[in-house]
């Protein structure tokens, strides 16, 4: 009778209807934390460290008037410094707020500066990315990601005003994507080409369209969109990050040829940077906390570590799985079990396991079943068909532990 209480510990996740910019939808109540702003939680890195401007002080010329040199950088006065906070500062306030590079002074040597956003936590991102440049966007750059803390990067995106020449790619945009290709890499000329200082400052990549491959042109379908991310690990994969780098390769030149004689005219300078995600909890977390400077899920169903991803101690009844979106709408929680782990007992109940069997590891004992039983592996399930084994649970990794009991 005790381990049925074992078998209903399932919350199944709710779900209701929200309104939204785009009407009416179904929202997925799955146990996960509502996506947020998670600019506020990053930590940025400039590689070159020394590529803001201002120290020492220096004059730079609009890029679309090389006789006006007036603006000044100096990193010791604070209404003339841009340092990288300002990327992430409050919007709305006039004039904008920005970081800014050194200027290409070393021309034609490459001006080469890396953006590094950490989270130090897997996220995983909802909406666009959108990097607002305060000068000219950039003729070439990159964004990539890392899904290993910075040890790897893979391209998310590559940005050019000309992809054959900078990258050897041909150019495409979001909407050449398919459901078959949606994981590919694509160069795109969409934010770069033409000389847009005034009116287009922004550089995107596509999260929303590329969901709405899924989920229909105005995200209505959203039970498609989560029935394939929890079946796809690539899918859920792609949307899911641990950094962000920007690859700055090339600044805006304006229409012209580079002019040697004014290089103060070019240089990076971003505005605003938007990253809209959620934790990664593994659907076993409603919610992510912020405390010393560090993201963690608040895991729930018997699981921890940063991301839930596995099982509290003494609660390894069963093997560790990510909770579902499945069956939609409710879901599934894929508790981890009680089971208590004594690992130091060499016990000589071997022999009342069936022959074939191995054992492996330790001995485990469950609080709720007064006996011993067996952490086992085998490829197929043993059917304890030997009237001897009265109390052997022959495959403890099972969830259905009560088919088992003979
Ligand atoms: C920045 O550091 C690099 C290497 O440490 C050095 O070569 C360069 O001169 C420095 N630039 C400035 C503006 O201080
Ligand atoms: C750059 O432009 C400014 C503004 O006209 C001018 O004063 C300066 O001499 C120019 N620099 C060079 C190297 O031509
Ligand atoms: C920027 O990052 C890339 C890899 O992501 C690395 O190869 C490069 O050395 C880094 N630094 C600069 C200044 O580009
Ligand atoms: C990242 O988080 C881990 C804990 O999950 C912590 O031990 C480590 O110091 C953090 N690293 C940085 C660079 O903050
Ligand atoms: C184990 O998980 C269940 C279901 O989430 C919960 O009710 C219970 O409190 C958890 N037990 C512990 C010790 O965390
Ligand atoms: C079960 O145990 C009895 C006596 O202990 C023994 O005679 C019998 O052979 C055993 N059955 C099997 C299938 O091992
Ligand atoms: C779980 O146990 C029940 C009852 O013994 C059985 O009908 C069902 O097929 C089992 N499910 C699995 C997945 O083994
Ligand atoms: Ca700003």
């Amino acid at each position: 009778p005790f381990f049925l209480l074992l078998l209903t510990l399932h919350l199944l996740p709710p779900s209701s209807q929200v309104y939204s910019d785009e009407g009416l939808t179904w929202d997925y109540m799955a146990c996960q934390p509502e996506a947020a702003d998670m600019t506020q939680y990053l930590k940025v890195t400039l590689d070159p460290p020394n590529i803001t401007c201002g120290d020492p002080p220096e004059t730079y010329c609009a890029l679309e008037n090389p006789y006006m040199c007036n603006n000044e950088c100096d990193a010791s006065t604070e209404e003339l410094a841009h340092p990288p906070e300002l990327m992430f500062d409050i919007e709305g306030r006039n004039p904008t707020t920005f970081w800014q590079s050194t200027s290409w002074k070393k021309y034609p040597k490459a001006l080469l500066v890396n953006v590094t956003l950490s989270w130090n936590k897997t996220i995983e991102l909802t909406d666009d990315i959108v990097l607002t440049f305060e000068s000219g966007r950039p003729e070439q750059m990159v964004l990539e990601k890392s899904l290993d803390y910075g040890r790897t990067w893979q391209p998310y995106q590559f940005y050019a005003t000309d992809c054959l020449d900078a990258f050897t790619m041909e150019p495409k945009t979001v909407q050449d994507l398919t459901q078959h290709t949606l994981l590919d890499i694509i160069c795109t000329e969409d934010y770069s080409r033409g000389y847009v200082w005034k009116y287009d400052k922004t550089v995107r990549f596509e999260i929303k369209d590329r969901f709405a491959l899924f989920a229909g042109p105005r995200l209505h379908n959203m039970a498609s969109l989560y029935g394939q991310l929890d079946t796809t690990k690539n899918l859920r994969d792609f949307f899911t990050i641990t950094d962000l780098r920007i690859r700055l390769l090339r600044p805006a030149t304006g229409a012209t040829m580079v002019d040697e004689n004014n290089l103060s005219r070019y240089f990076y300078a971003i505005s605003d940077i938007k990253v809209q995600g959620r934790c990664k909890c593994n659907l076993h977390a409603n919610s992510c906390v912020y405390d010393k400077e560090k993201l963690s899920c608040e895991c729930e169903h018997n699981t921890t570590g940063p991301d839930c991803g596995r099982c509290k101690k003494n609660y390894q009844g069963r093997a560790w799985s990510a909770g579902s979106y499945l069956p939609i709408p409710k879901g599934t929680a894929n508790i981890c079990e009680y089971a208590k782990t004594y690992t130091g007992i060499q016990s000589n109940n071997e022999q009342v396991l069936h022959s074939g069997m191995k054992v492996v590891e330790k001995w485990v004992y469950s609080q709720f079943l007064p006996f011993f039983f067996l952490k086992v592996v085998q490829k197929k399930r043993p059917h304890c068909k030997n009237p001897n084994l009265t109390k052997c649970i022959c495959l403890i990794s099972s969830p259905n532990i009560s088919s088992h009991l003979k």
